[in-house]
């Protein structure tokens, strides 16, 4: 059996992907808990500044697994946590860009939202089409989208199931990037160095203060990046970061 999930390190950045080729990577439990602690792993390494996560050219992924789901009884869903695999990657600590290609849709769309950023290629669309299904988006999709897209995109996507291409995804404000088919793994990991040459320590409380933007009052989000702010000021990589400024030099950051 070919594996599950390809990781490649190319410290310091480390690159994931999502390796069910022939069934467009759609999520089984097995595909999410390999993958999903592949991650875990790679976010306790500190050689490791930046992760990609990516699938195929023609998928990221399709989704849950619609045939495990149609086997799956509610109370089985609730007590096997498998939704709780897509909150744990919102939790991970090293900043995650999804490499999108191709379908990207259900929970591979709450997967690829999940993290940091997106980068997608001119191939991607993006879709929660569950209402097909007979079910719902679970995974943060009803939420993470209208967030992203605001209400009437979202009620476009997930009430009619339409898919949105990748240029109206970047228009939308769901991908940060949008490139060439060709180079969308390419760019995605140019765009994961470029993040990983930065202070570590600040690179980390800038993720956690973006992110208290869509769970906090505006007060409480500015009060919360101001003490980010002084701890940042605490770190060595800040001392070096501004030091090497003044001296006309690249900074050596440890992460400290
Ligand atoms: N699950 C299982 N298998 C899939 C999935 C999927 N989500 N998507 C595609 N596949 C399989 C197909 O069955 C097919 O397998 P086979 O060759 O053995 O028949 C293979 O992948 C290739 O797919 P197609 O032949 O259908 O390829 P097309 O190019 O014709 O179509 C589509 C591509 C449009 C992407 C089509 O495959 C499709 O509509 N897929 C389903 C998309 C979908 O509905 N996704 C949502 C799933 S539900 C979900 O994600 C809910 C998440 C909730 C949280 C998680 C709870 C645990």
């Amino acid at each position: 059996m070919p594996e599950l999930v390809l990781v490649q390190r190319d410290e310091p950045i480390a690159v994931v992907l999502l390796n069910r080729p022939r069934q467009l990577n759609a999520l089984s439990a097995e595909l999410m808990d390999e993958h999903v602690s592949e991650l875990q792993r790679l976010d306790r390494d500190e050689a490791i500044r930046c992760i990609v996560l990516g699938g195929s050219e023609r998928a990221f992924a399709a989704g849950a697994d619609i045939g495990e789901l149609a086997q799956s009884s509610a109370i089985e869903l609730y007590y096997a946590h498998r939704i709780e695999r897509w909150d744990v990657i919102r939790n991970l600590w090293t900043p995650l860009v999804a490499a999108v290609s191709g379908y990207c849709l259900g929970g591979g769309c709450e997967l690829a939202m999940s993290c940091d950023l997106i980068v997608a290629s001119e191939s991607a669309r993006f879709g929660q089409p569950e209402t097909s299904l007979g079910i719902i988006p679970g995974a943060g999709g009803t939420q993470r989208l209208t967030r992203a897209v605001g209400k009437a995109t979202a009620m476009d996507v997930i009430l009619s199931g339409r898919l949105l291409s990748a240029e109206e995804a970047l228009a939308a404000g769901l991908v940060a990037r949008v490139v060439a088919r060709e180079a969308w793994l390419e760019e995605a990991k140019r765009v994961a160095r470029d993040i990983a040459s930065k202070g570590p320590v600040a690179t980390r409380l800038a993720k956690e203060a973006v992110d208290r933007a869509y769970e906090s009052t505006l007060q409480l989000g500015v009060e919360y990046e101001r003490r980010a702010l002084y701890l940042s000021f605490a770190s060595e990589d800040a001392k070096e970061g501004l030091r090497a400024f003044t001296e006309k030099r690249k900074p050596d950051f440890k992460g400290r």
